[in-house]
């Protein structure tokens, strides 16, 4: 099979950095990272060069709360980077932890924003594209609160609920095009998205992974990196990945 080009949205950290490195290492991919920080994608770019000097990487800046910067950076992509096979939909966040009483609307706005507007943005502008591709597939980022609602995650777990729908929602009206369509549901990641929820207190961070060993961007990169992998006519529908200290959304066994 030739290359496939592969857009990850969300790639300047944790999860979405991880696939960059580990589908790099696979050979067979060619790399469109972008996310706001574009510093560290051109540094990610850099040394993915270094360790796979023949893989090809063009990164952008993209805030996926902005629709007509979705819109217009998507259309406007160099002529060599416009045959995207694959579209990750990893860019997302949590913002606070608080009962909805208590909750600040601001965050509610820039969770939903990103995490299910954001998303649509992206998957609308790139659809037209994967259309083309002989090997379409998107890999949508939910969440084990995707699947349970755990005390205070109430509106970031809504998003990923929503994710969840929109996943099933578009196997469902991508199915014409032979367009795969594969939920990854994650339990606990030790990534930046504590310090990001958090608001960058780094101690409160660091606790929620204390007495555990965590999953690792790694750990979801390789199984994302299998799921891509898979002959034409099969398709991973949804998979949920949890450490093994983590039983479900609130059970996990601290030593
Ligand atoms: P990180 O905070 O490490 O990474 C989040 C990424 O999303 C960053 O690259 C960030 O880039 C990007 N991002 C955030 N907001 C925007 C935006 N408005 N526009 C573009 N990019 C944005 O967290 P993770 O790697 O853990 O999170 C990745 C995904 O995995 C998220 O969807 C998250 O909900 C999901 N997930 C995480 C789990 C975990 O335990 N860590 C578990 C289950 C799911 P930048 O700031 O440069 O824009
Ligand atoms: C991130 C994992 O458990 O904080 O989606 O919801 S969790």
């Amino acid at each position: 099979m030739m290359k496939r080009t592969v857009l990850i949205t969300g790639a300047s950290s944790g999860i979405g950095e991880a696939c960059a490195r580990v589908l790099a290492g696979e050979g067979s991919y060619r790399l469109l990272l972008c996310a706001r920080r574009i510093e560290r994608l051109d540094n990610l770019k850099k040394a993915i060069l270094t360790a796979y000097p023949a893989t090809e990487v063009y990164t952008f800046e993209l805030d996926v709360r902005d629709r007509m910067q979705v819109e217009s950076t998507i259309e406007n992509l160099p002529d060599a980077w416009k045959n995207i096979d694959i579209l990750i939909n990893n860019a997302g966040l949590s913002q606070g932890l608080d009962p909805i009483q208590d909750g600040d609307p601001d965050d509610w706005d820039r969770m939903i924003d990103t995490n299910v507007k954001g998303l649509l943005y992206v998957t609308k502008a790139v659809t037209p594209l994967l259309k083309k591709s002989a090997h379409a597939h998107i890999i949508n980022l939910g969440s084990i609160a995707g699947k349970e609602v755990y005390p205070n995650g109430n509106v970031y777990c809504a998003t990923k609920h929503a994710v969840d729908a929109l996943n099933k929602a578009m196997r469902i009206d991508l199915l014409p095009f032979g367009i795969k369509v594969t939920a990854i549901n994650p339990g606990m990641v030790e990534t930046e998205f504590s310090e990001v929820r958090f608001k960058g207190d780094k101690e409160r961070a660091k606790a929620v992974y204390q007495g555990l060993t965590p999953l690792c961007g790694d750990d979801i990169a390789e199984v994302i990196a299998f799921v891509l992998s898979r002959p034409a006519h099969v398709n991973i529908n949804d998979l949920l990945i949890m450490p093994t200290a983590q039983a479900n959304g609130t059970i996990v066994n601290r030593k």
